[in-house]
């Protein structure tokens, strides 16, 4: 009698299951038999390998083999391009064997690199690329990103993330954009001589060097207003829009502006030269036989530069605008992030939990990051512009960090808050924010509600002259309490908080001198 190849069948890893790197990932099966029945575990042999598809060409790496009902791998850390195969094979007393698999593939997200201005070569694990680029990454991962320096006559000045020029990202479960920024080197450097991030031109190219001319690009002559003639610049036609990225790295735009000499006095326009949408200069009506106008603008902080040329309302005949010698002056990518912030305060009630910290000199921004564990994000990665945050946020515990940001990008994290919401509404926060006014011995207190939970229906005023004793000495609904006749002292004060769940923990202990 013929001999049935046995019937293997495969339990786990389900369909579908997708791998993180670094999970483990579990396999279990069992196989019967025609003339055997069920197999024994001795009869099923396992083997995991990594399909490897660089370019859409696979080839297989053999990862383990074992025996057996169960089984499992860490998933291991071996790029987009490639999944997990894992095959269940079973063989009967006869010797003759059967195999069944499944694929397990990765999760992944998408990084996307940017850069201002486009067009630079970024790297991102073994592929280079050009910006804008987008790569696909496993969750879990890590990846070495990195740009060069210099490019297009333009010095790498940061990431938009606060991370270095090359570093290691280390994947998460969501997607992932950096821009890398770039400005110009330090000392002077005619725009002329650098990559634009737009030029808009009435006809034809921005010229580089030379005048407008014609249409075509490369056809204009020298750059020469009344008569003299200028090496650098940039000659354009109306209407005209150039930007520049200079990323807060330069101080000084400085040009000469005038309608070119190759018109013969005809032309009429109007100039500005922008920074980060803001104009910093306006010119009056330019016709052809206007004098040049020295511009000069203030760059500290800036992060773009434009210049723009309007045809003044009468069409754009003749009007072939020269920015001569247009240069800026920049103390190179020595303009950094601001500092990570200090100590961050973070306090939970309810289902809600508040956060803040010390403002950090030259920072314009805050980026709040939550996650799982330290370190991760997987939570909440939320910008915001005062020092503190609260609201509602999801029950469980956390880690929480702040990075401090300006136009250069992000400072390092703050050390990690652990925070813990356990939806448990307790008695109040403390107030914030306790304040004193003495004028002789009228004294007036202010402070705020708690940052989150409850409002508070009362507040009690504890206070004495020794600060490890203070009684309650006054009691109001109200966020300020005064008191007209206050006998000369030194004085411990504090308030807390009372909501109908009792109590809460006093703020800081102000001292107040009544004279
Ligand atoms: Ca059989
Ligand atoms: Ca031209
Ligand atoms: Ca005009």
């Amino acid at each position: 009698m013929l001999n049935q190849a046995p019937l293997p069948v495969l339990l786990l890893p389900a369909t579908n299951t997708t791998f993180r790197v670094g999970q483990v990932v579990a396999f279990s099966g069992s196989a019967t038999d025609a003339e055997d029945g069920d197999l024994p575990l001795t009869s099923l042999q396992w083997q995991v390998g990594v399909r490897h598809c660089p370019g859409g060409v696979c080839h297989t790496h053999p990862l383990t083999t074992t025996a057996g009902a169960t089984g499992s791998i860490v998933a291991p850390e071996h790029g987009a391009d490639s999944y997990l195969v894992v095959t269940l094979t079973a063989t009967d007393s006869g010797g003759r064997s059967a195999s069944v698999s499944t694929d397990v593939h990765p999760r992944l997200v998408t990084v996307t690199l940017l850069s201002e201005p486009a067009g630079v070569h970024v790297v991102f694990g073994e592929t280079r690329a050009l910006t804008p680029a987008t790569f696909q990454a496993v969750v879990g991962s890590h990846m070495s990103v990195a740009t060069l320096s210099p490019q297009q006559s333009l010095s790498f000045t940061g990431w938009s993330s606060g991370a270095a020029q090359q570093h290691t990202l280390l994947v998460g479960d969501t997607n992932i954009e950096n821009t890398a920024r770039f400005a110009p080197p330090a000392g002077v450097s005619y725009l002329s001589d650098l990559a634009w991030t737009l030029a808009e031109n009435g006809a034809g190219p921005v010229e580089r060097d030379r005048s407008h001319g014609d249409t075509p690009g490369g056809d204009g002559p020298p750059l020469v207003v009344r008569g003299v003639t200028y090496a650098k610049g940039l000659g354009v036609r109306a209407p005209s829009d150039i930007r520049v990225r200079v990323n807060g790295a330069c101080t000084l735009f400085a040009a000469t502006l005038a309608i070119d000499d190759d018109v013969q006095g005809g032309g009429t326009i109007v100039a500005g030269v922008v920074v980060d949408g803001r104009i910093a200069f306006q010119s009056p009506l330019v016709d052809g036989v206007t004098p040049p106008i020295a511009v000069s603008v203030d760059l500290t902080g800036v992060r773009e530069l434009r210049l723009v040329v309007a045809d003044a309302g009468d069409g754009n005949v003749n009007d072939e605008v020269d920015w001569a010698d247009a240069r800026v002056t920049c103390n190179g990518p020595g303009a950094t992030v601001p500092a990570a912030p200090g100590a961050v305060s973070a306090l939970a009630a309810g289902q809600t939990a508040a956060l803040w910290w010390t403002p950090v000199p030259g920072a314009s921004s805050y980026r709040v990051e939550s996650g799982t564990a330290h370190g991760a994000t997987d939570l909440a990665v939320v910008d915001v512009d005062a020092n503190s945050i609260s609201g509602m946020v999801p029950l469980g515990a956390s880690w929480v960090r702040v990075r401090a940001g300006n136009a250069w990008g992000w400072s390092p994290p703050s050390a990690d808050v652990r925070l813990v919401v356990d939806g448990t509404t307790g008695a109040p926060l403390a107030p914030g924010d306790l304040a004193a006014t003495v004028s002789g011995v009228a004294v007036t207190l202010t402070w705020t509600p708690p940052l989150t939970g409850a409002l508070p229906s009362t507040y009690i005023v504890e206070a004495g002259l020794q600060p490890d004793a203070l009684p309650q000495v006054a009691s109001t609904p109200a966020t300020t309490i005064a008191s007209a006749g206050v006998p000369p002292g030194t004085y411990h004060v504090r308030v807390r908080a009372v909501t109908s769940a009792g109590a809460g923990p006093p703020t800081s202990t102000i001292v107040i001198v009544v004279p």
